[in-house]
């Protein structure tokens, strides 16, 4: 086959369709070239750590909004890959709520394993991708961030793969250029023991609220009040934790509340979200959604209607990870193989409303995840990626109850991978008292 396809991202996204091609060569497909462009040095996205805030040594803003001490918020059978369980991996069963460390060793376990790692070209940024309608190829221009060079290459097909979680979405509140304390997005939170002894205040009530409120806690912060404008979480927060409605203004060290309440601070944190943020796409062919279980414009989540030789992965808000990313990516690899042939422009977005009204309509968590769910057995369907959705599907019921029964316990739970059937082991330190999260601790079973 001499079609070129860019892949634009290393992380799960980019790793999962990379996988998808070398497992299609190995059952003796022709498949395309690849080239996987990744800004990084290494792989692995988010679960890629670094330390740095801000910008990177080559002046790049850093990708990661990963932090210490962070323990995965789902469970791992959750996000399971079913080509290659943490069994396989770690050569034995795991609890189900291991530390970034682990998961990172996990993914990149089978990225080894599959020896696709020829096809990433790392510290490579993708600068500018457009669409020729003359030739029917993308130009993607790149930079070499050692070498500081420019380079422009055809492909026949773009697959965008650089995740939603990195880019800050940063809202201002009155008098908060006036706070003496430190104010930051999750985005830039590394360390909790940095707040240890602080009175806190975390704007927002989604995952990041919730965990690095719960973090910073465990590790000694003097207190935590949370803001939300929509909704309140609504745990049962262990003492020194509380949630108020939106700041309105900020007049010193005091923070005042909807509600008429005041509360006096010394850390914000804005938990306040993500931008879909593609700078590098020409405009047509860009990707315009907030953080949501349908963005519109992809046929099957993935491919970009207007120019089917373009797709997405993983810009959906995000119940399945992993698995999901597998979906999409085997999905992706047999349009380009030829393998499934995409309907009619009209048929395409016909589909697409459908699943962006049934979106629409959803009530609550339970809702959201049966339709996620569907949604990758819709993918799942005609391809061959073989996964049990509804054991992980099960899996995440159990966790959504666990969460409202016990924020601090519902790590401790054990559920069942949909790749082996085993039930985790209960891990030896409850999550609430584990204050190493190094990967030797936790696999440390004696
Ligand atoms: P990313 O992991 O963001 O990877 C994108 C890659 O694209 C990066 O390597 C980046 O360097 C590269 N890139 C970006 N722009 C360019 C460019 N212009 N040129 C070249 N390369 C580029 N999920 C879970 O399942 N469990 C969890 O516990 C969990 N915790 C999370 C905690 C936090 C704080 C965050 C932010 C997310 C968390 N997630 C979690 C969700 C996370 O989105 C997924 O696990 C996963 O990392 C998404 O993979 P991705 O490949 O789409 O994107
Ligand atoms: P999410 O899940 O997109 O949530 C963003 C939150 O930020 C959400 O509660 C928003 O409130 C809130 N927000 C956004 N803008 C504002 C303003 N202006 N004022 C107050 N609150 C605001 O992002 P997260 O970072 O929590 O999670 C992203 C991923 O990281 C997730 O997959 C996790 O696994 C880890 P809203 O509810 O819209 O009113």
């Amino acid at each position: 086959m001499n079609k070129r396809v860019a892949i634009i991202g290393a992380g799960p996204c980019g790793l999962s369709q990379l996988r998808a091609f070398q497992q299609a060569e190995s059952n003796g497909a022709d498949i395309p070239e690849l080239v996987c462009f990744e800004r990084q040095s290494d792989w692995g996205g988010l679960w890629h750590y670094t330390w740095r805030t801000g910008l990177d040594e080559h002046g790049e803003p850093v990708h990661c909004s990963m932090y210490r001490y962070l323990w995965t918020n789902g469970p791992k059978e959750c996000l399971e890959f079913g080509d290659y369980s943490f069994e396989e991996h770690f050569g034995k069963p795991i609890p189900s709520f291991p530390p970034y460390a682990v998961l990172n060793n996990y993914i990149l376990g089978r990225a080894a394993k599959s020896d696709v790692r020829r096809y990433v070209r790392f510290s490579t940024a993708v600068r500018d991708v457009s669409y020729s309608e003359a030739s029917g190829r993308f130009t993607v221009r790149s930079t070499d961030l050692n070498a500081q060079t420019d380079q422009e290459e055809e492909f026949d097909h773009v697959i965008v793969a650089t995740g939603h979680f990195s880019v800050p979405n940063v809202p201002s509140f009155p008098g908060i250029d006036r706070f003496p304390g430190r104010v930051l997005h999750a985005h830039d939170f590394r360390d909790a023991l940095e707040f240890k002894g602080k009175r806190l205040l975390i704007v927002g009530g989604s995952y990041s609220a919730e965990d690095i409120a719960l973090q910073n806690l465990k590790y000694g912060a003097a207190s935590v009040t949370c803001t939300y404008r929509s909704g309140a979480m609504g745990f049962k927060w262990p003492e020194g934790i509380e949630e108020l409605p939106l700041v309105t203004k900020f007049e010193g060290n005091t923070a005042h509340f909807s509600d008429g309440s005041t509360r006096e601070i010394d850390v914000v944190i804005l938990c306040t979200g993500y931008k879909h943020h593609f700078p590098f796409m020409e405009d047509s062919l860009r990707l315009r959604t907030h953080n949501r279980l349908w963005p519109p414009g992809l046929y099957k989540g993935v491919v970009w209607i207007d120019n089917p030789k373009l797709a997405y992965l993983g810009m959906q808000d995000q119940y399945y990870t992993f698995s999901m990313f597998d979906a999409q990516a085997w999905y992706v690899r047999d349009v380009i193989l030829g393998r499934i042939a995409l309907p009619s422009r009209e048929e395409m977005e016909k589909d697409a409303v459908a699943w962006l009204a049934r979106e629409e309509a959803l009530e609550d968590p339970i809702q959201d995840i049966d339709y996620q769910t569907d949604y990758c057995k819709d993918l799942a369907a005609v391809t061959d990626y073989e996964m049990d959705w509804d054991v992980q599907s099960d899996n995440f019921k159990h966790w959504e109850h666990h969460k409202e029964e016990d924020i601090t316990g519902y790590r401790d739970h054990s559920h069942t991978s949909p790749v082996t059937g085993v039930t985790a082991p209960v891990h030896h330190t409850r999550w609430w008292e584990a204050l190493d999260d190094s990967l030797e601790t936790f696999m440390d079973t004696r």
